[in-house]
């Protein structure tokens, strides 16, 4: 059970586990989005370097992949636990599918960034909503770029590997977990544990005495590094744990 007192700050992260049962498919499990691809040509900016229509599809399948799919039971049960804690609640989501914001989660740090934001690879215009799902063959270009008469292409607005996370998200993490103190606890959903720094983040709570829970199907490669794990599907177990 999921003990909290009316002191506890809960910091939660999660994964692509928490968005499966929307319909939506995991990196690493079988038939999951990395099959077929390597990491490096999809989620890289060399692999967007070197061949920007490849990444310009894998995007876009999952820009088209998201029609029609909704936020489940267990992105709800966050919804509900943030209603209830308010500021002694963060969000951490490895995930891009912006289901967590269409729930409702309004505490919440997407440190992966946003499928459905697009942003100029040279230019530093805002990011802006893109939900365009270009055809196989078109590279989208920066307008703002052409006007000052240079080609520039578009990407989608996520971190790939080697870039750092999104710019605030460390900090107001760490912030977060200062105020928490030796309240602080933690709660893992649906990740395989394997993608820095947000892999890390058991490791902060866990330095600081808080107590840390992990939801997900499977042990994942850091499930040693929790108090409890509760194997299940999160949408599922987080409304009991969470109840
Ligand atoms: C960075 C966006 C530095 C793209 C993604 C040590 C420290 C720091 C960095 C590193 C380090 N070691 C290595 C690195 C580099 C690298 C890294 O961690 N590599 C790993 C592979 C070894 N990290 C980085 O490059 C990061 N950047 O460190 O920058 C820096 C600093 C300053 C200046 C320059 C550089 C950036 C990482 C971000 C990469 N981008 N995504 C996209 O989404 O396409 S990561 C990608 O993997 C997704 O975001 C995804 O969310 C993430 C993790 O995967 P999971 O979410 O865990 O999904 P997965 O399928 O793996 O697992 C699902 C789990 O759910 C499974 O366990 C399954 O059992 C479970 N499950 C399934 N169904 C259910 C379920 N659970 C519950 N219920 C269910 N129904």
């Amino acid at each position: 059970m999921l003990t909290l007192d009316p002191s506890s700050h809960l910091l939660v992260l999660t994964g692509a586990g928490i968005s499966a049962e929307s319909g939506v498919p995991t990196f690493r499990d079988a038939g999951g989005l990395w099959e077929g691809h390597d990491v490096h040509e999809v989620a890289s900016p060399e692999g967007f370097a070197r061949d920007p229509l490849l990444v310009w599809k894998f995007y876009s399948e999952r820009r088209a992949g998201m029609t029609g799919v909704a936020p489940n039971a267990g992105h709800r049960a966050l919804v509900e636990v943030e209603r209830r804690l308010g500021d002694r609640f963060l969000l951490v989501t490895q995930n891009i599918d912006g289901l967590h914001a269409a729930a409702g989660s309004e505490r919440i740090i997407e440190i992966h960034g946003n499928l459905m934001r697009s942003r100029c690879s040279v230019c530093d215009r805002a990011p802006f909503a893109d939900t365009t799902a270009y055809r196989a063959g078109v590279a989208p270009m920066c307008g703002v770029c052409q006007r000052a008469g240079t080609d520039a292409l578009l990407r989608p607005d996520i971190v790939w590997f080697g870039e750092p996370v999104v710019a605030d998200a460390l900090p107001r993490i760490e912030a977060f977990v200062a105020r928490a103190g030796k309240d602080l606890r933690f709660l893992a959903i649906g990740t395989s544990g394997l993608v820095y720094p947000a892999a890390g983040l058991v490791d902060v709570c866990r330095a600081r005495g808080g107590k840390s829970w992990l939801v997900n199907l499977e042990p994942p490669a850091n499930a040693h590094a929790f108090d409890e794990v509760a194997l299940g599907k999160a949408g599922d177990v987080l409304p009991r744990l969470l109840a």
